[in-house]
């Protein structure tokens, strides 16, 4: 399969996952399970005749257009700036993210507005949850994945777990445009591998031991169940992101970070044509998520 089409997969597959769970976000197991006992009942009949992605999506493609405007040269301004421009509030975007989005546009420094809301930076999963482009650029450059994923999580994003929960998803996503389809296993390992939080190996040798799969906004609750997810349903694009949305809870960004790592190891076909094709369509919809997938291969140049 060429590099495009998992390229290609890992953005189109988080953009799916975000826009299948948004409408069952914050809802229990139990209530989204009488509508949708499994996977399959996702693809026979999603939920919405279009699909719309969310602030995950948004700032994911802010990400993307960084990366394509300044390649390896991005900085966390570039970052901040894209961030700025795309904001739609309809989107849904967290309140300390709102926070440092007004304030960045009022020309505070990245490293301020990522404190002014919450003092020691948010722990939430705002910067894991958009950081994909950056695995999908610099998959065979760690060193660069490494200092994308700080400068694109700097503007909003400062606690230690917020980055951390970035710098695992970004790695993964990078492990599986590298792989292809994966053994859960091998990939456990190449994830427990990158660990530096303490807090982080903890919480993953948990979830990938089977135990209590957390469905909350901080990135030390969804980051391991995402990876959980992506390495139990290895195998399977639509059951990996199928199950995230399922857990309700935070599950378009669950749905979102399991999408992008499943969608890159598949590519774009392993996405259910029930789903890309009701993803939105229109100027920043389906046509141009695709479009800035090409730009990211070799936005690394
Ligand atoms: O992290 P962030 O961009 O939120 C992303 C989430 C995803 O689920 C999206 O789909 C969207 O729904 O929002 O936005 P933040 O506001 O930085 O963090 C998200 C939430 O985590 C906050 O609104 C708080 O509820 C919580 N949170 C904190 N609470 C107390 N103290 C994050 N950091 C703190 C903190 O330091
Ligand atoms: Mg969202
Ligand atoms: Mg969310």
């Amino acid at each position: 399969m060429s590099e495009l089409k998992r390229v290609q997969g890992g953005l189109l597959g988080l953009a799916c996952g975000d826009a299948l769970g948004a409408p069952l976000e914050g809802r229990t197991p139990a209530a989204i399970a009488r509508r949708y006992p499994d996977p399959a009942a996702l693809v026979a009949d999603p939920p919405g005749e279009v699909l719309r992605y969310t602030d995950d999506t948004e700032m994911a493609l802010g990400v993307a257009e960084a990366l394509r405007a300044r390649g390896r040269e991005a900085r966390a301004e570039d970052y901040a700036r894209r961030y700025v421009a795309n904001l739609n509030v309809d989107r849904g975007y967290g309140r300390g993210a709102l926070m440092a989005l007004a304030a960045l546009d009022q020309g505070m420094p990245p490293a301020e507005a990522a404190r002014c809301y919450f003092p020691d930076g948010s722990f939430g999963n705002g910067a894991a949850m958009r950081v994909a482009p950056v695995g999908l650029a610099f998959a065979g450059d760690p060193e660069a994945l490494e200092l994308h994923v700080a400068r694109s999580s700097a503007p909003t994003h400062a606690h230690a777990h917020a980055v951390e929960g970035a710098r695992l998803i970004a790695h993964a996503v990078a492990y599986a445009l590298t792989h292809g389809p994966f053994e859960p296993d091998a990939f456990r390992a190449f994830v427990a591998s990158r660990v530096r939080e303490p807090a982080f190996g903890a919480r993953l040798d948990d979830v990938f031991a089977g135990r209590g799969l957390a469905t909350g906004v901080a990135a030390l609750e969804s980051v391991p169940t995402a990876l959980a997810l992506a390495a139990r349903y290895a195998e399977s694009y639509a059951q990996g992101v199928g199950h995230a949305v399922l857990l309700g809870g935070d599950c378009d960004t669950i749905a979102a970070m399991a999408g992008a790592i499943l969608g890159a190891a598949h590519g774009l076909d392993a996405i259910p044509p029930a789903w890309r094709g009701r993803l939105e369509r229109g100027p920043r919809g389906h046509g141009y998520l695709l479009q800035a997938a090409e730009h990211l291969v070799g936005a690394n140049a």
